[in-house]
Formats: structure tokens, sequence, C-alpha cells
């Protein structure tokens, strides 16, 4: 059975100051979706709402960054600070359903996210967004957040959105799918004995 999990939160914080960014995180995967989301990027903290809320994660994050430059360093080093929570928090991974793949729409956008929690770092991302920029926001910021995410986590990430016209639902089905495929992925299976892996570690 999967004593160890039962009736244990796996969560974990981190603290993460640099030169260009200054973060503090509190990431808990068995939550509710209770979240306070304080960063110098308006976009981002939209998406890491939707992202906590359809995961049923709880979410605390306090940023400040060089966003005087652009907002590049500061979302970058979320998606870090992101990962290495969720890795942390997952510990041995024993009892984990350890896969997921889920589709959200967004009235006419779909994306898919597939997800291995493998500690395999890989990020393969099929998005085309039409607009460079949402609200003050660079769409290509969204790629650099997942494969961070993906590599610091040590997790398989694909995200395919399918199609769509509007770039802020298309990121929006985005978080919200990967919201969702991290939850799935993460629960627990109670007929899994132990690690979900062949070879026993993961
Ligand atoms: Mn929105």
């Amino acid at each position: 059975m999967t004593e160890l999990n039962s009736g244990v939160q796996r969560k974990a914080e981190i603290v993460r100051k640099t030169n260009e960014t200054d973060i503090k995180l509190a990431f808990a995967v068995d939550g509710t979706g209770e979240v306070k989301l304080e960063t110098d990027v308006p976009f981002l903290n939209h998406m890491l709402d939707l992202f906590a809320k359809h995961g049923q994660f709880d979410l605390q994050v306090e940023a400040r960054g060089d966003i005087d430059i652009d907002d590049h360093h500061t979302v970058e080093d979320i998606g870090i600070c992101l990962g290495q929570t969720l890795r942390e928090a997952l510990g041995d991974k024993r009892g984990i359903k350890r896969y997921a793949s889920v589709f959200v729409p967004m009235d006419e956008a779909l994306a898919q996210v597939i997800v291995d929690v493998s500690n395999r770092p890989h990020f393969e991302n099929r998005a085309e967004y039409p607009s460079a920029q949402v609200g003050s926001f660079s769409t290509e910021l969204v790629h650099e957040f997942l494969w961070k995410l993906a590599l610091e986590a040590r997790i398989t990430l694909h995200v395919i959105v399918h199609y769509g016209h509007n770039t802020h639902h298309m990121i929006e089905a985005v978080f919200k799918a990967l919201g969702r495929a991290i939850d799935e992925a993460t629960s627990i299976d109670p007929r899994v004995q132990g690690v979900p892996s062949t070879k026993g570690v993961l």
C-alpha cells in the first residue's frame, strides 16, 4: 500500500536570489488551488493562477526581477523555482501514476499537455502563437518557462497547441492543461506498489 504518502502533504519551498531576480516560492502538490501570486509580470500571475487552480495545487510566489531590462529573467527563474519545488515535493515518487495526457479547450483554442514524471528532463514544444506579444508579455517566454520547469523538475514534458486564433486563449489552454496533467501524473494510485518503474527507481 501507499503508506508513505497517506496523510502527508507533498510540498516544498525555495528562496532563490541572484543578481537578476529575488524569488520566494512555496508549492504544494496536494493542495486546494489556494494561490498568492506577487510577481512583476501580470500575465504570468494570470497563468500561474490557472495552473494552480486547475491542478489543485497551492502556490505562493513573491518575485522581484530586473523587468527594467525585460521579463525574461523573472519568468525563467520562476520556472526554475517551480521545477525545483515540484521535484523536491515528490520525493521518491512512490505510488504516483507517473503519466498523464490532458486536452483542454479554451473557446476556439485546443492545447494538449503530456507528462512523464520520469527523472528524465525533456521538453517538446509544438506551439505557434499568432502574436509575439500578449499585452506587454512576450509569448516566446512561454517556451522559456516550460523548458526550465521541465529541466528542474526532471520531467518529460510535451506541449502541443493543436489550433487556435487568440494567443491569450492558446496560452491559457496550455497552462490549464499543464496543471491538470501534473496533477494527474503526480496523483497517488493505490494499485501502484512502490515506484512505477521497471528499474525500481525514478
Ligand atoms: Mn485570460
